[in-house]
């Protein structure tokens, strides 16, 4: 006879395992065309827009999508990677990601309204230039890769984000 204990612990894992998974859930639970990682769906978009068309763009998914916010070292590696890892901007080979300082210089906010409570910027950057207030990929530092502030009128490729914690998935499949 299984114990209730033993149930419970293979539950947990067979969850654990699939919300942890990047590409069993890519059809399951994002929209096709974009990827899980954790609890969130990404989309590379690879044609280069300023970063005001590239929100724009993202938001046009109508599912509450934005430039993809970066909550930590790992999303901000699984990004990178997504991308496929471009760095070098001056060739168009950076992407935005959706913060801006334009209410008040030097506070970045997400444009999904999400906290600004990581961020991973190398000693020199952001430099704050005038009109600098969009962010995008930089220069690799110890593997991982930086922001930079950028003015917005850099064409790049983009990484939309939205989260299935606001139920969307389900709610779009549904209506
Ligand atoms: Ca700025
Ligand atoms: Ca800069």
């Amino acid at each position: 006879m299984v114990s209730w204990a033993f149930l419970c612990v293979f539950l947990l894992t067979f969850i654990h395992g699939i919300s942890s998974q990047t590409c069993l859930c890519a059809s399951g639970f994002c929209e096709p065309g974009w990827v899980q990682y954790m609890d969130a769906c990404y989309k590379n978009e690879k044609a280069p827009k300023n970063w005001k068309d590239a929100e724009m763009s993202c938001q046009k998914y109508g599912i509450h999508a934005h430039l993809a916010s970066i909550h930590s070292t790992e999303e901000n590696d699984f990004i990178f990677h997504l991308m496929g890892m471009p760095l070098n901007y001056t060739q168009g080979k950076a992407y935005w990601i959706g913060a801006h300082d334009t209410f008040k210089e030097g506070n970045f906010v997400w444009t999904d309204g999400s906290r600004f409570d990581f961020q991973t910027f190398p000693p020199n950057q952001p430099n704050g230039l005038s009109g600098e207030n969009y962010l995008g990929s930089w220069q690799l530092v110890n593997g991982h890769v930086t922001w930079n502030d950028y003015v917005a009128s850099w064409k790049f490729p983009s990484v939309c984000k939205y989260n299935l914690r606001n139920g969307m998935c389900c709610a779009s499949h549904a209506g």
